[in-house]
């Protein structure tokens, strides 16, 4: 059976003009999982519009499996709408099929709902057998046994971050405007690798950096206990994410820092303490933040900071007060969004019930452009507002004084350094893409995030550069996307913003 795999792109990723760095960080890991299913004799590709154009004319499969983002959904349905037309099977799954499933229905053959370790290799029989069926929903759910991930197909010389992995699904959380519950509705909602799989699955890939794409790789501290004192003496570096609480219980983040980790993607969100409790961002309710990036730092681990604008507690001081909030505390990176309620979440029912969702044009919920209509400030306001923070936090101004909170000269300079590389670089790494160049870049990255760990280990708190006989982490932080997730802030005096704008209940 020949079967092509495609993960679409948004127009962005494809400009023959310019190719921001993000888009060629991470393979198709979701795509190459289901490719795991396949029988050795079926000739599988996978093809991902962020980084190579794909051909429809010299194409002619028996089956072809899309993934399906919000933003790259109009893409989607025109490859499914082309294939159909010359009568191949096309299978829908992802994200937005899960939050829209008729929509998508439309324009495939058939539907997938969640996750699809359980219904992919079901759907696989019925094909064979000639009975496919229009819809499949993902009930059972485990990691358990599942078949090896078919890493050879992808073209690893075409991103920076070839080993991103993920070793759990969901999390144990339930934010308002997170995909998550919409996406594992109907069975469990968050689950683990066993440890031994996890550690095994890390062990076959070469080289020294990896990043954990998992949604809370915190999220259950038995595994992750386990997995980061595995990890212990395997002389990886590595990035991903966490949330607030996380941080700051004890233990955790020094078995990690141990393990490698040298950069956290951390979701604060949102400078107003209001905010949290209307997104039911509960775990970040009454949380210190700036102890949060303190017990970063403390560990040697850098911080990649995201902010969410438009929450209804916002008004159109906000932008500069979380950048200065977050150049104040030293955070090396930060990702800025416009909140954008995603179909099939609890924020978007409610904005669509107050009728403020102002078009379905999935294109534009890229989280740069305002799709609802906000409250504390004019649409206009909030996009001007998010694009001015990303200009005050990156410019070298910025970039300094984020420095200039470090104690040692030779933080300074890595902060300077790591911080411009990811923004004021962009026209090297578009070369890089372009030139198909790009994987050369990850020893930077590597040594980069080398260097940042490493002299901890007789810091303060002692432990992190322990054992990661290197580490620092690297400016992936900078672009990564995942929208918003999590924690909140509390902040003293010494952060330039009024204490009394911060949460301070207590979880
Ligand atoms: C890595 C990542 C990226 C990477 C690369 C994407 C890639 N190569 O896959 C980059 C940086 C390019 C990216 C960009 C963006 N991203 Co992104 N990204 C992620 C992240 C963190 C991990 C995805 C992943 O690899 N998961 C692990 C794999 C194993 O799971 P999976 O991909 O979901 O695949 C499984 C199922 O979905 C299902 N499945 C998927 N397709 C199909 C098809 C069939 C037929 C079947 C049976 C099953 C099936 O089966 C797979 C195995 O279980 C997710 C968060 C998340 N947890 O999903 C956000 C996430 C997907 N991103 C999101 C967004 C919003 C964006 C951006 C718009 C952000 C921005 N502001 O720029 C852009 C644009 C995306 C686009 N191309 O249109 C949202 C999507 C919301 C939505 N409703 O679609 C998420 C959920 C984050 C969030 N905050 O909510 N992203
Ligand atoms: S936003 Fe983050 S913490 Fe909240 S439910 Fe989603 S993944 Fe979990």
């Amino acid at each position: 059976m020949r079967v092509t795999m495609i993960l679409p792109a948004l127009t962005e990723a494809t400009s023959p003009f310019f190719r921001p760095i993000k888009y060629s960080l991470f393979p198709p890991l979701g795509l190459a999982t289901l490719a795991g299913y396949l029988r050795p004799d079926d000739e599988v590709r996978i093809w991902d519009e962020h980084v190579r154009r794909l051909d429809l004319d010299d194409d002619r499969p028996d089956l072809v499996v899309i993934q399906v983002y919000v933003t790259s959904a109009r893409r989607s349905y025109e490859l499914a709408d082309a294939y159909r037309a010359r009568g191949v099977f096309v299978a829908l799954g992802g994200l937005h099929v899960t939050a829209l499933p008729d929509e998508a229905a439309a324009h495939a053959d058939a539907v997938f709902l969640g996750p699809g370790e359980d219904t992919w290799p079901v759907f696989l029989d019925d094909f064979r057998r000639g009975e496919p069926r229009r819809r499949y929903e993902s009930r059972q759910r485990t990691l358990d046994g599942l078949p090896p991930i078919r890493r050879d197909l992808i073209e690893r010389h075409r991103y920076l971050v070839p080993n991103s992995i993920v070793v759990s699904r969901g999390c144990p959380h339930h934010c308002d405007f997170c995909y998550k519950d919409a996406f594992f509705d109907g069975g469990k909602s968050f689950y683990t690798q066993a440890v031994d799989a996890a550690l095994a699955e890390i062990d076959r890939l070469p080289g020294r950096h990896l990043y954990f794409l998992d949604d809370h790789l915190f999220g259950n501290r038995r595994f992750a206990t386990a997995l980061f004192d595995g990890m212990r003496g395997m002389g990886r570096v590595w990035q991903a994410a966490g949330t607030v609480d996380s941080v700051l219980a004890p233990d955790l983040l020094e078995r990690a820092a141990a393990a490698g980790l040298r950069s956290l993607f951390v979701g604060f969100e949102t400078v107003n303490a209001q905010n949290l409790a209307g997104q039911r961002k509960r775990q970040n309710i009454g949380r210190d933040y700036a102890a949060v990036v303190r017990r970063l730092h403390d560990a040697g681990v850098m911080v990649n900071a995201s902010f969410v604008f438009g929450m209804d507690g916002d008004g159109p001081d906000v932008f500069d007060r979380t950048v200065d909030w977050a150049i104040a505390q030293g955070i090396e990176t930060a990702t800025f969004h416009i909140m954008t309620p995603y179909p099939g979440t609890a924020l978007y029912q409610r904005m669509r019930a107050a009728g403020r969702m102002l078009h379905e044009d999935w294109d534009r919920y890229d989280t740069r452009q305002v799709v609802f209509a906000p409250q504390g400030m004019t649409a206009g306001e909030l996009e001007s507002g998010y694009r001015r923070a990303y200009r005050d936090f990156y410019r070298w101004g910025g970039i300094w004084r984020g420095a200039a909170t470090k104690a040692l000269l030779r933080d300074r300079l890595r902060h300077f350094a790591y911080a411009g590389g990811w923004k004021k670089f962009e026209p090297v790494w578009d070369l890089l893409i372009r030139s198909r160049q790009v994987l050369h870049a990850l020893p930077l990255l590597e040594a980069a995030l080398g260097s940042f760990g490493a002299h901890r280990s007789s810091g303060a708190h002692g432990s992190s550069g322990a054992h990661g006989s290197s580490g620092a982490r690297g400016g992936v932080s900078a672009t990564r996307d995942r929208s918003y997730c999590p924690r909140g802030p509390e902040s003293r005096p010494s952060t330039g913003l009024p204490s009394s704008t911060y949460p301070t209940v207590r979880t």
